[in-house]
């Protein structure tokens, strides 16, 4: 294995690296079965029907046709791999269940295609997963055993950790995953700034630390979908991304169990931090499907900045 953080070797495949973490054969299987998903959905994504479904998800936000046929995709490979007892979607009303004992199984909360809404303006998109050991999604997501994402951009990449450093790899042209990068790690300030949500709406703290991050000279990279931007904070090791309270919807837009906690869970392990604003989202035990967040995530600079101007500093 690659000694120094962030060294490419092309050779290693997922599954050899995942026998590398010393982590259960369910798990390994689990996350490649996940991986063999995203095969399908990035053809969906580059080949599919771009309307709309005519159905609405458990927000009564409109389904895209890609949103549908992505969490189909996503929810059989869950079914199929057998190691999963409950499965909770972005695009579902309620928790699936697969299986009633848990043992030795796992849960999976995922958003099938986060920026869905990007991708007939060809902006890239991603699939984020979280994996908890057990039957119960509602718990806190320091206690999932595994997040990842996968990036449909100019190369397809997913990024995983399961608690022991970050890792990434690209899809090559026989649509295999090999490491490109290995323990990626955060700097403590960043340079780049991705702000969500319309700016009128902010509080006043939120506008400071927005005028604070601009005098220090960082840059604005927002591309309005959330892997590519957590994705080019992460693989850069500089930066925040925020979407914070607004005026008008006090807990933001972005999903706790969906978006935020895999999220938090990759940043964490890479060095950074994520915060509601008040305490870190990795603490935050979720009452239901549906909860948002305001979500400050990043360098750990930045963050704690983030919510000392949020609390008034
Ligand atoms: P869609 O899935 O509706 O495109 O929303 C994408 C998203 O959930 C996340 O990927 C972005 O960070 C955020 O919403 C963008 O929201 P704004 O358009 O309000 O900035």
């Amino acid at each position: 294995m690659p000694k120094e953080a962030g060294t490419s070797k092309f050779q290693i495949d997922l599954r050899r690296h995942l026998r590398s973490q010393n982590i259960c054969d369910n798990l390994i299987h689990l996350i490649c079965e996940i991986a063999e998903a995203s095969k399908y959905v990035i053809n969906a994504v580059r080949t599919g029907d771009l309307g709309v479904a005519g159905t609405s998800n458990l927000y009564g936000e409109e389904q895209l046709a890609l949103d549908v046929l992505s969490d189909r995709i996503m929810r059989k490979r869950l079914i199929h791999s057998g190691v999963v007892c409950n499965i909770a979607s972005e695009e579902m009303e309620t928790i699936y269940e697969c299986q009633a004992n848990a043992g030795g199984l796992y849960s999976v909360a995922y958003d099938p295609l986060d920026g869905s809404s990007l991708v007939d303006v060809n902006l890239a998109v991603g699939t984020i997963v979280s994996i908890y050991s057990g039957c119960e999604l509602l718990q806190p997501g320091r206690n999932q055993v595994a997040a990842m994402y996968i990036l449909y951009g100019p190369r397809v990449s997913m990024v995983y950790t399961v608690g022991k450093g970050v890792h990434e790899f690209t899809m090559n042209n026989l649509m295999e995953f090999t490491l490109t990068r290995e323990n990626i790690r955060m700097e403590a300030e960043g340079n780049i700034y991705a702000p969500g949500g319309l700016r009128n709406k902010y509080n006043p703290g939120d506008e400071k630390f927005i005028r604070h991050l601009e005098e220090k000279g960082c840059k604005l990279r927002y591309s309005g979908g959330f892997v590519p931007d957590i994705n080019q904070i992460l693989m850069k090791g500089k930066g925040v991304f925020m979407y914070p309270a607004l005026n008008d919807s006090p807990d933001g837009k972005l999903r706790v169990l969906f978006e935020l906690n895999p999220m938090a869970f990759i940043i964490v392990n890479a060095g950074g931090a994520a915060s509601n604003g008040h305490m870190p989202i990795l603490d935050m035990v979720p009452e239901s499907l549906d909860q948002r967040a305001p979500v400050y995530i990043g360098c750990t600079g930045d963050v704690k900045q983030a919510t000392e101007f949020v609390n008034g500093g």
